[in-house]
């Protein structure tokens, strides 16, 4: 699937026509980059790429481009950049928003980039743990689930529920205050934190204690922009349930 909207860009010092071409894994964190382009309203041409079957990781043409073999990864002329963090505060430097990045002393800021980082830092690896140990009670053969499972079910009750569990209050007590998690207004904390908190809905970590949380995900499904990136890959969910 491919979307071209070219322009030359200013300072491309050889006047060529190129695009920002964001290289999509389908089901996966890069659908974060699409949403926020769209955000943006920044010129980009997309490229979807499926997940291998047997191992559901990404094909090996993703792995030729990407320096780290993960998704997202973008391509910008001669530049090739992965990890989210450093793919958002690329194309926020490149094309700045006051909306979606809250500008320093501004009063959420502070706010705003604890979730910035909290959502990438803590709660995306979680729900990242979460699938694999699904995807591994789901695979492991019969004659070692009675090792497998019992030894990933405790490391969920005693590491990632506790901890995921203190994040979700964190998000439930200052989504009471403001709508989201970059204060009154969306912004590219909501964007990053919107995979990880997916997961979390669809895994059932989001309860009848969660209300705020349950709230501020229909209002990520409801953003005209969401929607756009949604439209653009035809997922019915970000995250993959495989
Ligand atoms: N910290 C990295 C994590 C990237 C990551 O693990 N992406 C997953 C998709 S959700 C991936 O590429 N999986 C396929 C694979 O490892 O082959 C980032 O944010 O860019």
């Amino acid at each position: 699937m491919s979307t071209a909207r070219r322009r030359a860009r200013d300072d491309d010092p050889r006047g060529d026509l190129y695009v920002l071409t964001l290289h999509h894994l389908e089901y996966s964190q890069s659908f974060r980059i699409l949403w926020l382009l769209e955000a943006l309203g920044a010129p980009y041409e997309l490229v979807t790429y499926e997940r291998a079957r047997n191992t559901s990781l990404a094909p090996p043409a993703y792995k030729a481009i990407s320096p780290l073999g993960t998704a997202p990864v973008i391509t910008d002329g001669d530049l090739v950049l992965a990890e989210t963090g450093a793919i958002i505060d690329y194309l926020l430097d490149r094309y700045p928003s006051e909306q979606l990045r809250p500008a320093i002393d501004t009063p959420h800021r502070t706010r705003y980039l604890f979730w910035l980082h909290a959502g990438q830092g803590s709660v995306t690896p979680l729900a990242m743990l979460d699938t694999l140990f699904t995807f591994i009670k789901q695979r492991v053969p019969f004659f070692m689930k009675p090792f497998v499972v019992p030894a990933l079910n405790l490391t969920e009750h005693r590491f990632l529920k506790p901890r995921l569990d203190l994040l979700l209050t964190k998000a439930e007590r200052d989504l009471g205050q403001a709508p989201w998690f970059g204060g009154e207004a969306m912004t590219a904390a909501d964007i990053v934190l919107s995979y990880a908190m997916e997961s979390a809905k669809l895994r059932g970590h989001l309860t009848e204690a969660h209300p705020n949380c349950r709230a501020w995900l229909e209002r990520v499904y409801a953003e005209p922009t969401f929607l756009a990136a949604k439209a653009k890959v035809g997922q019915e969910q970000m995250v993959l349930l495989r």
